[in-house]
């Protein structure tokens, strides 16, 4: 059993770990074959529990990290947000009255939050007692990761200046805007992963043996328009372009890695400060990303599209009485972080909530909240990207009428965790899109009628061809790209 919480003193604290773009498969523990070094992540996942199923449910728009955050702040699914395509009317009034620094300042605890700024939801964020944002994407101690770590640590040391006895439990939302690109490493680290701040699209960067290899599902080339394979993501990255060359891919990769193991240094300082303080045990460590990111795999740059290394997010959590060293499915989508949270700190979760508390699964009680996941992309043509998850089955669908495409994939995770399609050439005959496949006719339908059954309940705005148009309104044009930032704040070119 979880402590339970007896009274203000007993409430635990809360180290909310966000980072920008970063795949579960770079982190050794969900991918043996990565070469990135995260020493205080696996400490965490080895005193905590790791989580295989967890994921961001989806976007409407190009920028990812937009409803990804408000998932996050909010906890509702992705087509009730305000920014999603219905806007005002699937949202209630001043959601931001019960998002997560609301609903922690109301019960009376200490909230605090360094991150990024842009793509994100500002009028939550602004909500936080102690707020330290700024954009970190140099590679130094001023311009990265540091900085966000310097901000936490510079709060901690604040705190452990005044009596326990003064002292609110904590809310700490500590973000970081890397591995995000533009990723400019500290030198040290971007030797260590042998990459260099490439910033010249007309030649390849140079070759170094310490690079990380290839991801296994890489690809020179998507295979087809995934409905929108010129977003800024899959173009413009800078150090990357339009190149899918085998010196560009590796290098990127290293350039991540670099950036993703300052964010693991940061981490550790604020662990150990905790410690020192004598509030470590105390503490519910949660740490994720706001979604994933392709970097070569299946020839893809970006987070839009809905492959494993896209729509799954690695997830780790350590606190009072959570099972050292324990490994779960889980099941979760980073909407039911704020039920989840109340529900550890003993608080109520606001009405506007729709996530799930993941609670029973910390205890040991439940291996897994939902049966099935359904995620979604439709920040390009429409309808877009969707896609169900049910077991080892998943379904992707993509359609767009205005440029041709129409594309199904089915794959049985079990045997082919990677996606692996048939230009990959793997000789396994399930590694492979099995959705043309007359032994798999059955389960495709069953899969089909289950990515139906999901878009209804969670008011899909759109349908496929091969779906009942169920009477459904033309849907509004999607929200305005930075329809969430408020008049003045600069318009940012990432997505
Ligand atoms: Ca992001």
């Amino acid at each position: 059993m979880l402590s339970a919480p007896s009274g203000l003193a007993a409430r635990p604290n809360i180290l909310f770990i966000l980072v920008d773009d970063q795949s579960a498969f770079d982190l050794k523990m969900y991918n043996p074959k990565s070469t990135l070094e995260t020493p205080n992540l696996d400490k965490l996942a080895k005193e905590g529990m790791v989580f295989d199923g967890a994921y961001h449910m989806g976007s409407s728009m190009g920028a990812v990290c937009t409803p990804s955050r408000h998932m996050i702040m909010c906890g509702r699914t992705v087509w009730h947000l305000p920014v999603s395509p219905w806007g005002a009317k699937t949202s209630p009034p001043n959601l931001e009255q019960n998002t997560m620094p609301a609903v922690f300042n109301r019960a009376g605890y200490a909230t605090m939050r360094t991150c990024k700024m842009g793509n994100s939801y500002e009028a939550a964020n602004k909500l936080f007692t102690v707020r330290r944002d700024a954009t970190k994407r140099g590679g130094d101690n001023e311009s990265g990761s540091t900085w966000h770590g310097d901000q936490v640590m510079n709060y901690l040391n604040e705190r452990a200046a005044t009596k326990d006895t003064e002292r609110k439990p904590f809310l700490i939302d500590f973000g970081f805007s890397h591995p995000h690109d533009t990723r400019d490493g500290r030198p040290e680290l971007l030797a260590k992963y042998g990459a260099t701040n490439h910033t010249d699209p007309n030649t390849p960067p140079s070759e170094h043996s310490k690079q990380p290899p290839l991801p296994d599902n890489y690809l020179a080339k998507h295979p087809f328009d995934n409905t929108h394979i010129d977003v800024r993501d899959e173009v413009e990255v800078s150090g990357v372009w339009k190149h899918r060359d085998e010196a560009s891919i590796r290098n990127e990769i290293g350039r991540q890695y670099a950036c993703s193991e300052n964010i693991d240094i940061q981490i550790g300082r604020v662990l150990e400060k905790l410690k020192e303080m004598g509030e470590l045990e105390n503490t519910y460590i949660i740490y994720t990303a706001d979604h994933g990111i392709s970097i070569g795999h299946h020839g893809l740059m970006g987070k839009q599209n809905l492959y494993q290394h896209a729509w799954r997010v690695p997830f780790i959590v350590k606190g009072p009485g959570i099972q050292a060293g324990s490994r779960v499915e889980g099941n979760i989508y980073l909407l039911d972080i704020l039920a989840t949270l109340c529900d550890l700190a003993g608080i109520q979760a606001p009405e506007s909530n729709e996530g799930t508390s993941f609670k029973p699964v910390l205890e040991g009680q439940k291996k897994v909240i939902r049966e099935v996941l359904y995620g979604a992309y439709a920040g390009g043509s429409k309808p877009g990207m969707r896609t169900v998850k049910q077991g080892d089955w998943k379904l992707v669908q993509y359609e767009a009428p205005d440029r041709g495409v129409k594309e199904t994939q089915l794959f049985n995770l079990a045997v082919n965790p990677e996606e692996y399609l048939k230009e990959h050439g793997r000789k396994e005959p399930l590694q492979t899109n099995l959705a043309a496949d007359p032994a798999h006719a059955e389960k495709l339908k069953e899969m089909q009628a289950l990515l139906l059954s999901e878009m209804r309940r969670l008011e899909d705005p759109w349908r496929f061809a091969n779906q009942p148009g169920d009477d459904l309104p033309a849907p509004p044009p999607p929200a305005a790209k930075g329809a969430n930032k408020k008049k003045g704040e600069k318009k940012k070119a990432e997505e």
